[in-house]
């Protein structure tokens, strides 16, 4: 497994055959906007892409990758690519069928600085989304009519979802003109942003509604959390997925410099989703086996209580909110 050149990148995409496309468990905006897109590239070529996710599309997300080809099903002869995928665990259940001797992914695109390799990658950690990676490699192939409305489309959904509609600090001059150049060819970037940002189902709202009115603080505030527990989730007729985008009320507490939630897992444990104005959550996930970016990270506490996980992550991320 090696660092691949752009050059090579490039060589390799040409050469795909009817590649099937690994994105990360919990799929997001832009795991899912980098599939659509390369879909969108092979099909244009004559290929007969799928795309393989070990979690359902969110429906909040399904606009990326309605009507594409879904599968999971590994083929003999189908060259397996990732996107946006870091580390082996964060395939899920892909694992067992994409990482084995007999299948491999051929090539790893991704812009996430801590991760455990497993095929020959194209890394930019620089990169606010992979989405901004596959502009750079989409330019380096120099086919102005590979541009088309629907793979700039996801392009630009992906570099808008991971930057949190250019909101967080990853968005670079260099990815806003990565944004720039997609709407430039015609993407209507108010419909995506709308899609992506402002449009709620009622059920995430309500999820929205519990995680606001379970934050609590701590570090004299500049932690702000919240516990979610199966009987909040269950209890109140919703699924995991409502709860996704709940760490953004969170952090949005005026003062609150770290913030997390902890959501109880269906098959016990808990899952805590990391955020930061600028402190270091990668190396506080990573302390749990966990990974992510700076400023957001994720990580697994299992055999041990609510109030156990609550205290073994203030216990971490105390010195950093105080920095
Ligand atoms: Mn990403």
């Amino acid at each position: 497994m090696k660092a691949l050149t752009i050059d090579e990148v490039c060589a390799r995409l040409s050469g795909a055959r009817d590649p099937l496309i690994l994105v990360h468990t919990k799929p997001d905006g832009d795991a899912l906007g980098s599939a659509a897109a390369l879909y969108h590239f092979f099909l244009a070529r004559g290929q007969k892409p799928a795309i393989a996710s070990p979690d359902p599309i969110p429906a909040r997300l399904s606009f990326l990758t309605d009507g594409l080809s879904l599968s999971n099903q590994p083929e003999a002869g189908r060259t397996v690519i990732s996107v946006d995928v870091a580390s082996p665990s964060q395939l899920g259940a892909l694992q067992e069928t994409f990482l084995t001797d007999a299948i491999r992914p051929s090539l790893m695109i991704d812009h996430h600085a801590v991760g455990i390799p497993f095929a020959d990658h194209y890394v930019l950690p620089e990169a606010a989304a992979t989405g901004e990676v596959l502009c750079g490699v989409f330019a380096h192939l120099h086919d102005s009519a590979l541009w088309t409305t629907p793979l700039c489309t996801s392009l630009y959904a992906a570099i808008s979802s991971d930057t949190g509609c250019f909101r967080y600090s990853n968005a670079t001059p260099a990815t806003h003109r990565a944004a720039a150049q997609l709407l430039s060819f015609g993407v209507d970037g108010a419909a995506v942003n709308h899609l992506l940002f402002d449009s709620k189902s009622r059920e995430q709202i309500a999820a929205e509604g519990i995680v606001a009115a379970k934050i609590q603080t701590a570090a004299g505030g500049r932690i702000a959390y919240a516990v979610i527990s199966r009987a909040d989730i269950d209890g109140a007729g919703l699924a995991d997925e409502h709860f996704e985008t709940a760490i953004d009320i969170v952090r949005s507490l005026r003062g609150a410099t770290v913030a997390f939630t902890l959501k109880e897992q269906k098959a016990g444990g808990y899952r805590a989703s990391l955020r930061s104005t600028g402190a270091d959550m990668a190396s506080v996930a990573a302390a749990f086996g966990g990974g992510g970016h700076l400023r957001a990270a994720g990580c697994s506490l299992t055999g041990m209580t609510a109030e156990a996980a609550v205290a073994a992550l203030l216990d971490k991320l105390a010195p950093a909110a105080l920095e």
